[in-house]
This record gives C-alpha cells, sequence and structure tokens, in this order.
C-alpha cells in the first residue's frame, strides 16, 4: 500500500545530460519517492490526478544569504551612479551596512524579516534552501544569525540548510590576523557545539580574504566535521577555486574570473560550479563565467538565487533560470538540473534535487508546456502544487 500515487502526469525524476523521458505516474511512501511508472490503480491512501501537467523535483537553492535586516536600496541607487561594488564596500557600506543592522535586530526580528523572503523562494518550488550566515563578523552575532536560520527551518514546508560564512568581511578595526584567529578558535567551535551549521564557506577574494586564510579555516572546519565551500573569483582571481577544489570543497561559486586549469582542479577534485546569474544580473557585470569550458569538462553546475541585500537582491528561482539561460547560455535542461540535482550535489545531498527512487518526495506541479518554458518566459508562473516529503508545503 503506497501512501500517495500521483498518476495522469509528466514526472521528470532527474535532469542529467539530456532530459530523461517523463514517467506517468509516481508513488510515494514515507515521504519517499518508492516507484515511478506504477499502475495508476495500484493500492494507495491517497490519489493525485495531475491533469496532464508537469512534475518536477522541488528546487534546491543552493548559495543564499537570505537572513538579515534592513535593505541596501540606496546602494542600487549608487551602482546606477557609476559606484562599483567594491567603492561601496570602501567606503562602510555593502556587507558592513547589513552589518550594522544585524549587529541591532533580536535573532527575533531576523527571523521575522527573512521569513517572507524564505516564503518568497517556497512559493516559486524551492522545497530545499541553504541559507548562510557570514554579517555577524562576531561570535556572538554569527550565533544570533545561524540560531534564526535553524528557526527559518522549523517554520515546516521546506528544508533549511544552514551554512556558517565563517569569512566574509573584517569587523570595523579589527586587523586581518587577529580576527581569522577568533573564528578559527571561538566561532567555530562554538558553531560546531551547537551543531548550528552544516558546511562552512569563505568569501576568498581581493576584497575579502585571501587564499591562506581560507585554507586555514577549511582544515579547522574539517576537523570539526563540517564540509566546506568557497565563493571563488567572483570579481577577480586569487587562485582560491583551484586551491578550494584540490582541499575537496563540495562547491565553487560565481566563478566569473576562473581560468583554464581552475577548471581542470575542479573536474579532477568532482566540484560543483555554482553559478549565481542573480549577482551577475545585479552588479551589471560583464566578464561571464566559462560556461561551454565548463560544459565541456564535466564540471555539474548549480544555479542558485545568491538571494543577499547587496549584490543579489533576487528571491526568484524562476528568474534565476531565465537570467541562466539567457545570460549565461545553460540548456533548459541544464538549468532545471542546476536547481535541482546539482544543487542538492552542491550540498553534498543524493537523497534529494531528483524524484528516483529513494529520493524525498519533495516535488513541485506545474501547468506549462515542458521544462523548456521555464528560460522562455520570464514572470507569471506558478507551481500548482508544492509537495514536501510526500504531504502539501
Ligand atoms: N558574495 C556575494 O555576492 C555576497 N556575499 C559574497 O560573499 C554579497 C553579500 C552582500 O553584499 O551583502
Ligand atoms: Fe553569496
Amino acid at each position: 500500500m503506497y501512501d500517495l500515487i500521483v498518476h495522469n502526469a509528466h514526472v521528470y525524476p532527474d535532469f542529467r545530460t539530456g532530459t530523461p523521458a517523463p514517467a506517468a505516474s509516481m508513488a510515494i511512501t514515507g515521504g519517499r519517492v518508492s516507484e515511478l511508472g506504477v499502475a495508476a490503480d495500484a493500492p494507495a491512501r491517497e490519489r493525485l490526478d495531475a491533469d496532464g501537467a508537469i512534475v518536477l523535483p522541488g528546487f534546491v537553492d543552493c548559495h543564499t544569504h537570505l537572513c538579515f535586516a534592513g535593505n541596501r536600496m540606496d546602494e542600487h541607487a549608487a551602482r546606477l551612479a557609476g559606484a562599483s561594488y567594491a567603492d561601496i564596500a570602501a567606503k562602510g557600506g555593502g556587507i558592513r551596512a547589513t552589518v550594522r543592522a544585524v549587529d541591532q535586530a533580536t535573532e527575533q526580528q531576523l527571523v521575522d524579516q527573512s521569513l517572507p523572503r524564505l516564503q518568497a523562494l517556497m512559493r516559486e518550488g524551492a522545497t530545499t534552501v541553504e541559507i548562510k550566515s557570514g554579517y555577524g563578523l562576531s561570535v556572538a552575532n554569527e550565533l544570533k544569525q545561524l540560531r534564526a536560520i535553524r528557526r527559518l527551518g522549523e517554520t515546516g514546508g521546506v528544508r533549511v540548510t544552514p551554512t556558517f560564512l565563517a569569512l566574509h568581511a573584517l569587523p570595523e578595526g579589527v586587523p586581518a590576523e587577529k580576527y581569522v584567529r577568533q573564528v578559527i578558535e571561538e566561532t567555530l567551535p562554538a558553531v560546531a557545539r551547537e551543531s548550528l551549521a552544516d558546511s562552512v564557506d569563505v568569501f576568498c577574494e581581493h576584497i575579502a580574504f585571501g587564499v591562506a586564510d581560507m585554507l586555514a579555516v577549511f582544515e579547522r572546519a574539517r576537523e570539526l566535521g563540517l564540509a566546506c565551500r568557497a565563493h571563488t573569483d567572483q570579481l577577480s582571481n586569487l587562485g582560491g577555486t583551484r586551491a578550494a577544489a584540490e582541499f575537496g570543497v563540495l562547491s565553487c561559486d560565481h566563478l566569473e574570473y576562473i581560468r583554464t586549469e581552475d577548471i581542470a582542479a575542479m573536474a579532477a577534485n568532482g566540484t560543483v560550479a555554482v553559478l549565481l546569474p542573480g549577482a551577475y544580473y545585479c552588479l551589471r557585470e560583464s566578464q561571464q563565467p566559462p560556461v561551454s569550458e565548463l560544459r565541456e569538462a564535466g564540471v555539474p553546475m548549480a544555479l542558485a538565487t545568491d538571494l543577499n541585500p547587496g549584490t543579489s537582491p533576487v528571491a526568484s528561482p524562476l528568474a534565476i533560470l531565465h537570467l541562466a539561460s539567457t545570460l549565461f547560455g545553460l540548456h533548459a535542461d541544464e538549468a532545471v538540473a542546476g536547481l535541482t540535482r546539482h544543487g542538492a550535489h552542491a550540498l553534498g545531498r543524493d537523497d534529494l534535487g531528483t524524484l528516483n527512487p529513494g529520493a524525498r518526495a519533495d516535488f513541485t506541479i506545474w501547468d506549462v508546456a515542458g521544462p523548456e518554458f521555464f528560460t522562455y518566459q520570464l514572470g507569471g508562473i506558478r507551481p500548482r502544487n508544492v509537495y514536501f516529503e510526500g504531504t502539501p508545503a
């Protein structure tokens, strides 16, 4: 006896090279997919007639910074007037502006202000959302942000995976060496003690932290049993992608400025490339990540919103599918794979991002002609239903 059979459907279980043929039905038991292509009248507690609609794995948004307070609307205007992201940061704006807002906010206020953003992603079919800290920059405030992230994950209908963004920016007036030492000796162990994160991230960039600091944090994270990932080569190439890939991170994210040797290191180490077209678009960047080289090298490409108050105020996974196609040239099946199977891959999860038997039954039902519709039409699309672990989200 199955818990649920979805029938009269086009179930796309798994986006990989060449979209596999859809199945007409899917059976679910105990919150997981148990079988594809079952008889519509097989014994089941519940039955859902999809009316010929398409069924996709729930979206996995594997890179967001959606837990924050305030907004940075003023920076958009400054950028239109010619200021760069680095100019704004040098004047005390950028990440530090959000750090001040997070310092002023209580844990409850962080939850209240961030929940609508999480719900916006859920409305468009996200069933797993990674959320990073990184706007605290002190032991107490990073823990406050991570506790707020944990509470966002308790609201139901979505799985939140928390990441401790250990090195994001330097707090005002603190020398880099002292700050990195505090992260390694105090913050990381405190995060691990409270089990507040699954993984650790570092912003490796000329305006942020160098390769040596990144690797020192990763070593400590690994000792504490945490997975690692990195923001690399978004604005410049410091060699961060190669070093992170060789260390064994799950993913390197952004990658506008990667070179051929970085791609080879990712391919050799099975590193996922997380592309973030929202940040590229909002920063009006012109250097594109080398998609055809990544494709040729067989590096899996994930996509994510990067939802954050500065570089990617984009609370829409569907917009990301469209931008990845129009700006970066991803094919429709690559784009959907980026927000499903490879997003899960970037989180080190093989139970998410597909509807293969055994996977979590997180799925969405859409009245669209096919997956190609998502890269074709911008706006005006919503899933008819979102299911999380086999029940309506
Ligand atoms: N890269 C980004 O795009 C975001 N953080 C990062 O490391 C930007 C975060 C912000 O501007 O608030
Ligand atoms: Fe980011």
